[in-house]
């Protein structure tokens, strides 16, 4: 039996072990109560104006602004935005998506060497959502190699799969799997690799097999992708129309494949600032952490609390470095930028965003930090930075000291801004949901980590 809460005060059980879909564009804060989009609540509109109790229905009627909600009830609202389709699966592509495969790129890299070439890290998407066919001839003929594409194949195959046990989930992957497991939504696999890869990357990941009804390799269907046939023969197999389908896709191929397919798409493209050509997606995410589900008639995330987002920790740290100088000068928000030296495959692994936890000052003590992660979209920079800001008053600077930071939580993805007083008002809103939500429990006890800590004491032998 499943039972899950969406609007405040409902409940809805489900008898069978089959998911019912539920629609609503509100948003749920996953403590029943209901939330409305920032921009819906500016506008004043998404008025949650009644809610009335009926038997079964699904389908949402935009004209009087009612939503049926499976299991008895409609929510009467005034909607802004026309409510997209409704999904009961959800189809997901691996490499890229669910995994972070960029380390292949290295042994390719490594490959390329062998024959004097040089691999260039940019080409990457000449590789991104082919199948391995095509990726091979795309770098036989980049490279002039000496080789045919299914030589290329032989030879670089085994020298990925030696990698496939160091291949990360990419963040919020798990907490997805986990989720929709539990809620019983059926979840499928496709992939454009062959279904032994598939299988052999998979088996690296606890609970992954078991939480997938369908796995579909390149090697099971006519065409791969951006030939909708994979995406086809998953829906076909999950028993459930084409139409009720949700994918979650990387490449732009994958994308094109599941348009193609008559499904919904969402896009969280693994290539960094490529958003903008990902433009037959249904909706473009920075990370799977910004998966909301109702948008698409599934069962909301439940662990967002007062706005954030609990993560698995994680550790950086290293000199304070002078930033571009905007800090303090530009916004008046005196950040403690860090070296990313040595940093690279750490900065890589996680999404850009903004972020929030505890930083270490060698010697002056532990702060609550809020910071962002990327290129800031509205200065566009070119390198990804970390910008620390450091919730206290600070009499003076402190470059070159070693700072440490381990980072708890989650707060939003990086955002463009229409004036540099709407950015500063959002870093400060940011700040003071860091600020409120260190103290609760379970981001507050990292205050004591002793990585944290470890750094604050040695310095105070000084
Ligand atoms: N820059 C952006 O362009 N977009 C953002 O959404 C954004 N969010 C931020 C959130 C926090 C908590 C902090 C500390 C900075 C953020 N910035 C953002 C970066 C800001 O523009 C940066 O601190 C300045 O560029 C100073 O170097
Ligand atoms: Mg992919």
């Amino acid at each position: 039996m499943l039972t899950w809460h969406i609007l405040t005060g409902i409940h809805l059980k489900k008898c069978t072990g089959s998911y019912n879909p539920v629609i609503f564009s509100a948003n749920s804060n996953g403590n029943g109560k209901a939330n409305l989009a920032p921009q819906e609540k500016e506008k004043g509109k998404g008025k949650l104006n009644s809610i009335t109790k009926h038997k079964h229905s699904v389908r949402a009627s935009p004209q009087n602004g009612s939503i049926a909600v499976t299991g008895g009830f409609t929510v009467k609202m005034s909607i802004a935005k026309p409510l997209k389709k409704l999904a009961s699966c959800v189809i997901l592509d691996l490499d890229g998506t669910l995994i972070n495969t960029a380390l292949l790129s290295d042994v390719l890299g490594g490959f390329l060497s062998k024959y004097g070439k040089q691999w260039d890290g940019r080409e990457v998407h000449k590789t991104l959502g082919k199948t391995p066919l095509e990726a091979a001839a795309a770098i036989v003929e980049a490279y002039d190699l000496p080789c045919t594409s299914n030589e290329f194949i032989s030879a670089i195959n085994p020298l990925y799969s030696e990698k496939w046990c160091n291949i990360k989930a990419q963040p919020g992957a798990n907490r997805l799997i986990k989720h929709f497991g539990g809620h019983g939504v059926p979840m499928a696999l496709a992939s454009n690799s062959p279904r032994e890869n598939v299988e052999g990357k998979i088996s690296f990941h606890q609970g992954w097999k078991e939480s997938f009804s369908v796995i579909i390799g390149g090697d099971e269907v006519a065409s791969g992708k951006p030939s909708p046939d994979i995406y086809l023969e998953a829906a076909k197999k999950l028993n459930v129309e084409p139409s009720s389908c949700l994918v979650i896709e990387d490449s732009i191929p994958g994308v094109t494949a599941g348009k193609a397919a008559g499904m919904e798409v969402v896009a969280v493209p693994s290539i960094p600032k490529q958003s903008h050509l990902y433009t037959s997606a249904d909706e473009v995410i920075n990370s799977l952490l910004d998966l909301k589900p109702e948008k698409w008639g599934l069962p909301p995330f439940q662990d967002w609390v007062e706005g954030t987002l609990p993560i698995e920790s994680w550790y950086i740290g290293g000199p304070v470095i002078k930033g571009l100088g905007r800090g303090s000068k530009v916004l008046g928000i005196p950040t403690a930028n860090l070296s990313t030296e040595g940093y690279s495959t750490v900065l890589s692994e996680h999404p850009s965003g903004v972020y929030f936890g505890w930083a270490g000052l060698s010697t002056r003590g532990v702060f609550k930090m809020v910071m962002s992660i990327g290129w800031n979209p509205y200065f566009n920079n070119p390198e990804k930075t970390i910008e620390p800001w450091l919730l206290h008053d600070f009499a003076e600077d402190f470059y070159g000291e070693d700072l440490r930071l381990v980072i708890v939580g989650y707060i939003r993805s990086e955002a463009n801004f229409p004036s540099i007083e709407s950015l500063i008002a959002k870093i400060h809103e940011d700040g003071r949901i860091a600020e409120k939500a260190l103290d609760l429990p379970i981001y507050s006890t990292y205050r004591d980590d002793p990585y944290l800590k470890s750094c604050v004491k040695d310095s105070s032998h000084l």
